[in-house]
């Protein structure tokens, strides 16, 4: 069982970094590829219909401005698509999220915000549902929530040394 961390271009991959960790983190195989849904449309719908049959079980999909990418997707497979708009300039990533989000009844794409926390939810997310199935990956992801919730106790602690109280 595996994800496909799809991206419109190279110049996304930067800030897609901290999906690629989370997935690592948690042993979720993943393979990432620049695929464009306005530039290589042939290639990419090659690659979604190849997919399936090599174990992928959800893509991630990263775009910016007229992000058709997780759309496109979405419209050939029945795999989970989650949505990843990226910030980009001149727009800030509005545009990239209403593309996104705003998908016609019958292809559905679950799409997450804009912005640093984007990424990683996308891949906790794909995590969420792969846990459906494996419970050693749903274990894991207790132990991440249990140990994002020590590290926000030890900042509150820390805030409170540092004030005095
Ligand atoms: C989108 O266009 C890509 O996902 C990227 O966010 C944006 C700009 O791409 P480049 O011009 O940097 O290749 O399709």
């Amino acid at each position: 069982m595996s994800v496909a961390l799809l991206m419109g271009s190279d110049s996304d991959m930067g800030r897609l970094e901290s999906c690629v960790q989370t997935l690592a983190g948690l042993d979720i195989p993943c393979e990432a590829h620049v695929l464009s849904a306005h530039r290589t449309p042939d290639r990419l719908v090659e690659y979604v219909e190849a997919a399936g049959a090599r174990g992928i079980k959800v893509f991630l999909c990263a775009a910016g401005g007229a992000a058709h990418l997780a759309g496109v997707v979405a419209a050939h497979t029945d795999s989970p698509v989650i949505g990843i708009p990226m910030d980009n300039p001149p727009l800030g990533g509005l545009d990239a999220l209403l593309a996104t989000v705003q998908m016609p009844g019958g292809v559905p794409v679950g799409t997450v915000g804009v912005g640093a926390g984007g990424p990683v939810n996308a891949a906790l997310l794909a995590a969420r549902i792969l846990a459906l199935s494996d419970e050693a990956l749903a274990a894991k992801l207790v132990a991440y929530r249990e140990s994002q919730a020590e590290k926000v106790a030890a900042k509150d602690a820390a805030l409170q040394a540092r004030l005095g109280r």
